[in-house]
């Protein structure tokens, strides 16, 4: 599968702080989850690696007094190359409209992906606030900047064609090392590894995560806040940073998580479908359902 940030740890190498179970059966709808806040980012609707069917079934299931919207939320990045919409993103929309009707404040915190609503910064449309950035006080008096972070990444933009390469990008690497080095070998210049290079990149997006990180958190001190809510790097996380509380609230392309606070104010990363195996079993039963009834409005049905 294509990912937009290859520069995450396998899930089993990932540490999300307070963590709250996972629905056990995903399929099968839970009762309602009461949330002070809700964060989502990076769900790059519009793409075809949206995970658009389990964000709606997230939404329906998740009820907040707030929604923020922390940027990519619609991919025009990529629509502006290949344009995928489906019944699920068009409900994504659906359902957070609904909400805005049903009293939850949804603010909007454009990304770099859907940076064509920055300037509408500082109006509201469609009951949606747009803004830059803002600052969110939890329940126990803590201010949170809530940023997608973007701009601190300038750090790996110099590998940014590395960014859209896929999980087989590596494999092909190594056999197009065997053909380089051919090719160099004739040319009589020196050896030169390019799997070896790419390798190190990788390797690398540790140190970027971390730069990431320590960027953001810098700027929540900088500002007086006591953290920073992002997303950008599509790896959720909840951290100490010296003494500064860093929040991620991962993406819907790959770990499906949402930052929440409860009504005490306590945060947590939600992931709503464990496994990669477990998310493709849930689109495709939900697509399945979908198709002979239109009509029927929260397919899930256990499989
Ligand atoms: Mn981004």
């Amino acid at each position: 599968m294509n990912t937009i940030f290859p520069f995450d740890a396998p899930p089993t190498h990932r540490t999300y702080g307070p963590v709250s179970t996972p629905p056990a059966t995903p399929v099968v709808p839970s009762r309602l989850r009461r949330h002070r806040t809700i964060f989502v980012s990076d769900t790059h609707l519009g793409t075809r690696g949206a995970k658009a069917e389990l964000l709606h079934d997230f939404l329906i299931h998740n009820e907040s007094d707030t929604l923020f919207l922390v940027g990519d939320i619609i991919d025009g990045w990529r629509l502006t190359r290949r344009w995928y919409w489906s019944a699920a993103h068009s409900r994504v929309l659906d359902e957070i409209l609904r909400k805005v009707k049903n009293g939850t404040r949804v603010v909007f915190v454009p990304g770099n992906h859907d940076e064509a609503f920055r300037p509408y910064c500082g109006v509201t449309l469609a009951g949606v606030e747009l803004q830059t950035e803002c600052v969110h006080v939890t329940a126990d008096g803590r201010k949170l900047l809530v940023m997608h972070g973007d701009r601190f990444d300038g750090i790996v933009t110099y590998a940014k064609w590395l960014a859209h390469l896929g999980d087989t990008a590596y494999e092909i690497a190594l056999k197009a090392n065997t053909v380089v080095s051919a090719v160099r070998r004739v040319l009589g210049l020196p050896y030169w590894s390019l799997s070896a290079y790419l390798k190190h990149k990788v390797k690398n997006a540790a140190s970027f995560i971390s730069n990431f990180e320590q960027a953001l958190a810098k700027e929540a001190r900088d500002r007086g806040a006591d953290g920073v809510v992002c997303g950008h790097i599509h790896h959720p996380e909840i951290k100490d940073i010296g003494g500064i509380l860093y929040c991620n609230d991962g993406d819907w392309v790959e770990s499906c998580t949402a930052l929440t606070e409860t009504v005490g104010g306590q945060l947590e990363i939600v992931q709503w479908v464990h496994s990669a195996a477990e998310q493709e079993r849930f689109v495709a039963t939900a697509r399945a359902l979908r198709k002979p009834a239109q009509a029927r409005r929260s397919a899930p049905v256990a499989a």
